[in-house]
């Protein structure tokens, strides 16, 4: 079988999640830092998104899917609980980072300083501080989640916080998300404990390109 592929850009939350997924259970894997709607995602990913992942013959897009193939596709100590409370849970934060927390804090805040579309190229204020003015509940919601064991689901990382962490790290880097942050000692806690896990510390993404 030829060497599991990872498809996109290693500055991606969601391409940063796939690699740490493959350390943490020892999966050898070739990243292919391409943008999206390069010709290598359009081939997997039909809206050309990255990341997309290719292991021989079976071809996947979307991140949940491909932690799933890594998480079960290879031996190793699981990534998620076997049993269902525990299954269900990491699936809910998933879910919840996937579907609420990512398109306000990565989507709109985020991409207001990196893809402004500004005519200067400068932040885009406006879009910035409509969605920092959102963003307080999202991490004391985090907060209180990894509180109780320093994880979001039992006492062991799985997949929940694999998915969150990259997210976290971004909003450390920046004024607003990285003042909240800081105002929550559980969350800032988990973010500097797991920056320093080796999965973590050796696939922290370069900046992108030109900035
Ligand atoms: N739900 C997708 C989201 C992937 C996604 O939005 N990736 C971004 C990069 S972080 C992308 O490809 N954006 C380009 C676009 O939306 O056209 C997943 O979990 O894989």
């Amino acid at each position: 079988m030829p060497q599991l592929q990872i498809i996109g850009a290693p500055q991606s939350n969601f391409v940063w999640a796939c690699r740490i997924a493959c350390g943490e259970k020892a999966v050898p894997y070739d990243l292919v830092a391409v943008f999206p709607h390069a010709p290598e995602a359009e081939a997997i990913h039909p809206f050309g998104k990255i990341p997309a992942m290719r292991h021989g013959e079976v071809t996947l897009f979307e991140s949940r899917a491909i932690l799933y193939y890594i998480d079960h596709a290879f031996p190793g100590a699981p990534l998620a609980p076997r049993d269902p409370v525990g299954g269900a849970q990491v699936e809910q934060w998933i879910s919840v980072v996937n579907t609420t927390i990512d398109p306000l804090i990565m989507r709109q805040y985020l991409l207001g300083y990196v893809f402004p579309g500004t005519p200067d190229g400068s932040p885009d204020r406006a879009k910035i501080d409509a969605a920092a003015a959102k963003m307080e509940p999202h991490f004391a919601l985090l907060d209180r989640a990894v509180a109780p064991t320093g994880y979001l689901v039992g006492n062991a990382l799985t997949l929940a916080d694999i998915n969150l962490l990259p997210i976290l790290y971004y909003m450390t880097k920046l004024p607003e998300s990285g003042a909240m942050v800081a105002a929550k000692p559980n969350l800032a806690g988990y973010v500097e404990r797991l920056l320093m896990r080796k999965t973590i510390a050796d696939t922290i993404p370069p900046p992108m390109p030109g900035r």
